[in-house]
Formats: C-alpha cells, sequence, structure tokens
C-alpha cells in the first residue's frame, strides 16, 4: 500500500485528488488547519476514510511532524491562499502561504531523510497571459500579475531548485483553470452557477460580476487530479502544462450557464466594479501536448459539459419549497 499526504485536503482539487488516491487503494494523510468552526469543507466525506493531521503550511514544524509520521511516498501539495482577486489585498498572508509554504514543505521532506516525491501546485497565473504567442507552455516566459502569482512562482522556482540542487522527485503541475460541483463560491464560475439556481428558483434578483471579457482555459477538477498523479508516478520528474486548449470568457460561461435554465443572462447580470482586480489577466489558453504525450493525460470534459455540470449540481442544492 502507497502513502500520500495532501495539504489543502478540505479544498477542491484536495478533495478530488483524496478521492481517487483512495480509490488507488493508498493511505491518505491530509493536512487541516485548526478553524473556529471546525468545517472541513469539501473534504467532510473524507473523515473516516483519511488521517487528517492539524498543521499550516506556514508552519515548518507542523510539516516536519507529518512528514515524520506519515513516511509518505508522495507529497502533493495543494494547500494556498488561492483567490487572486484576495491576493491583492492580503499579499503578505499569500506570500507567506502560497509562496514560502511550499519551501516550508520542500525543507520537511528535505530534513525528514524519508524519500518522498513531491507535486507542487503550479499555475497559470504565472504566465500573466498571452503577449504575442498563441498559447502557453513549459516554455513560455512567466509573467505574473497578483501577489498570488507572483507567490505561486516563487513556489515554482523552489520546487525546480530541490529538484537540481538535491536530486529530489518534484514536479511542477501547472494548471491552468478547473472547476466543478466542488468549486469555492467566490471562483467566477461557482458564483455564476448558484446564482443561476437562486435567480430561477426565486432566491436572488441579479448578478453582480467583474470583467466579463476576461478569458480562461476552463477544464473539470477531476479530470486534472489525475494528471497530479500521472506526474508523481511517471519515471522522471518534470514540469508539466494541463489545460484543455480552448478559451471562453466569463461572458461566454454566463450566456451557456443561464442558458442551461432557458434564461438569458443579459437581464441578470450586472456590472460592480468592486470586482474588477487592479491588475487583470486577460486571456489565458494552455497548450497540454506535453502532458498528453509523455503521460498519456487527458480531459475528458467539454467546456458546455462542465458548465451544465456545475448548473444541474447547483440546482439540485435548491431546497425543494414543499
Ligand atoms: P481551494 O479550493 O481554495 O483550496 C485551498 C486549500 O488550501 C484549502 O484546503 C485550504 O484550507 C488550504 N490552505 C490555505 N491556506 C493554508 C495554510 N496556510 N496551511 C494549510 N492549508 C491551507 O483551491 P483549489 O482550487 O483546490 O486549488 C488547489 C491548489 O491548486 C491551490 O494551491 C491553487 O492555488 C492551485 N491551483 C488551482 C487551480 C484551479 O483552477 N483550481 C489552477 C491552478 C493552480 P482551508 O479549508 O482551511 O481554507
Ligand atoms: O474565477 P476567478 O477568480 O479565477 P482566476 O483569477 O482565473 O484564478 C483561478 O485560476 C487560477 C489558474 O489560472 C488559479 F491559479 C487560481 O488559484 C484560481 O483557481 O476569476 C476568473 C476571471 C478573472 O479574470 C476575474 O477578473 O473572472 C473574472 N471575474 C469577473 N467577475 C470575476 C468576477 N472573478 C471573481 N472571482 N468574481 C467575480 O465577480
Amino acid at each position: 500500500m502507497k502513502t500520500a499526504v495532501i495539504t489543502g485536503i478540505t479544498g477542491q482539487d484536495g478533495s478530488h485528488l483524496a478521492d481517487l488516491l483512495l480509490e488507488k487503494d493508498y493511505k491518505v494523510y491530509g493536512l487541516i488547519r485548526r478553524t473556529s468552526g471546525g468545517d472541513l469543507n469539501c473534504a467532510k466525506h473524507l473523515v473516516d476514510k483519511v488521517e487528517l493531521v492539524e498543521g499550516d503550511v506556514t508552519d515548518l514544524p507542523s510539516l516536519m511532524n507529518l512528514c515524520k509520521l506519515a513516511k509518505a511516498d508522495e507529497f502533493y501539495n495543494l494547500a494556498a491562499q488561492s483567490h487572486v482577486g484576495t491576493s491583492f489585498g492580503q499579499p503578505i498572508y499569500t506570500a507567506e502561504s502560497t509562496g514560502i509554504g511550499v519551501l516550508n514543505c520542500l525543507e520537511a521532506i528535505r530534513q525528514s531523510g524519508i524519500f518522498t516525491k513531491f507535486y507542487q501546485a503550479s499555475t497559470s497565473e504565472m504566465f500573466g497571459g498571452l503577449r504575442g504567442e498563441s498559447l502557453c507552455n513549459e516554455h513560455t516566459a512567466f509573467h505574473p500579475r497578483s501577489p498570488y502569482g507572483i507567490a505561486k512562482l516563487a513556489g515554482y522556482w523552489y520546487t525546480r531548485n530541490y529538484r537540481e540542487a538535491y536530486k529530489m522527485f518534484a514536479c511542477n503541475g501547472i494548471l491552468f483553470n478547473h472547476e466543478g460541483e466542488r468549486r469555492g463560491p467566490n471562483f467566477v464560475t461557482r458564483k455564476i452557477t448558484m446564482a443561476v439556481a437562486k435567480i430561477k428558483a426565486g432566491l436572488q434578483d441579479k448578478l453582480y460580476l467583474g470583467n466579463l471579457d476576461a478569458k480562461r482555459d476552463w477544464g473539470y477538477a477531476p479530470d486534472f487530479v489525475e494528471g497530479m498523479w500521472l506526474m508523481l508516478n511517471h519515471n522522471e520528474p518534470d514540469d508539466y502544462v494541463l489545460a484543455t486548449g480552448q478559451t471562453h470568457s466569463v461572458r461566454d460561461f454566463c450566456r451557456v450557464a443561464f442558458e442551461r435554465l432557458d434564461m438569458d443572462y443579459l437581464e441578470y447580470v450586472e456590472i460592480d466594479p468592486r470586482f474588477y482586480r487592479p491588475a487583470e489577466v486577460d486571456v489565458l489558453l494552455g497548450d497540454p501536448s506535453k502532458a498528453v504525450k509523455t503521460l498519456g493525460w487527458k480531459c475528458s470534459t467539454t467546456f458546455e459539459s462542465l458548465v451544465e455540470k456545475m448548473v444541474d449540481h447547483d440546482v439540485s442544492l435548491i431546497p425543494d419549497p414543499e
């Protein structure tokens, strides 16, 4: 039986990854933060299936404790302050959790002396958008546009440095946006699909958004966590882009989501400048050819079916008026 550690297990990706590793018969340890409310968010269904250990990626001793306890074959670092907009308001905390947190994980593994493969949740935000090229791949120059993107870029380089300096099996997954039924409510896709369900049920009147013209390469989260596992189970450590190779605007997402319930987004969506960002990433579009060719990775979900799955799920959460 293989053993894995997941930081960020209460989030969208961490919970999907835990489901995948449990299916593969792994023993899974998840790092959780102590919160006043004790809410496990997306990990509620995992309580009896995985070992949950309290700690924080900003706290090296808690990570060393976890490494010694788990003696893991694989360590997936998914913990981060992951909201780009929030990172402008909380840049220091974002640097500590999203950037230095990666260094803490790598040091904890190195100091434990146990051979553990490491996955770092890097991001397309490091590219900062398309500038001249038609899509981004592993060779595209980075130009982050937010404190989040900058912190992630530090994490990317820490990971590469530990691979080169200490011969660690350490990989960066440079993942483009991926969404789904467990997406946090403050990310634009879930904010839209939750609003669509509530508006249809008469529980909400309007949906207030920021930049409708931003374009993202949106895939389905369960496809992407499979790619994380493939990276750590390849024979050589390396860095890979995971993306769908298609891009759509926030406006496109609204149109398809409202149409799913026979509504016209133009009647409900209003602009609130509070949701604009001080610096925007206008267009993201990724080229996953390396992961497809080398790892056999594929994404199975189209943009339209992603939107439909999310809307249908949020409709199912609306309580029956009876
Ligand atoms: P998410 O839903 O926001 O989950 C973030 C997780 O990190 C939560 O479990 C959160 O725990 C945990 N966390 C935050 N700060 C922490 C800290 N200081 N110590 C320990 N845990 C902490 O994010 P996601 O969408 O699943 O993304 C997973 C990772 O992939 C993130 O690193 C994100 O930046 C990166 N990424 C995501 C995407 C995407 O499109 N989803 C694309 C590229 C990269 P709490 O529940 O306690 O808050
Ligand atoms: O859903 P978003 O907040 O995701 P964003 O900024 O692309 O970041 C996500 O994907 C990254 C990978 O590329 C991850 F690294 C990161 O952790 C996160 O998962 O915003 C998407 C777009 C942006 O252009 C934003 O300006 O939607 C635009 N937008 C328009 N109105 C909005 C809103 N975003 C949010 N969150 N809320 C709005 O009301």
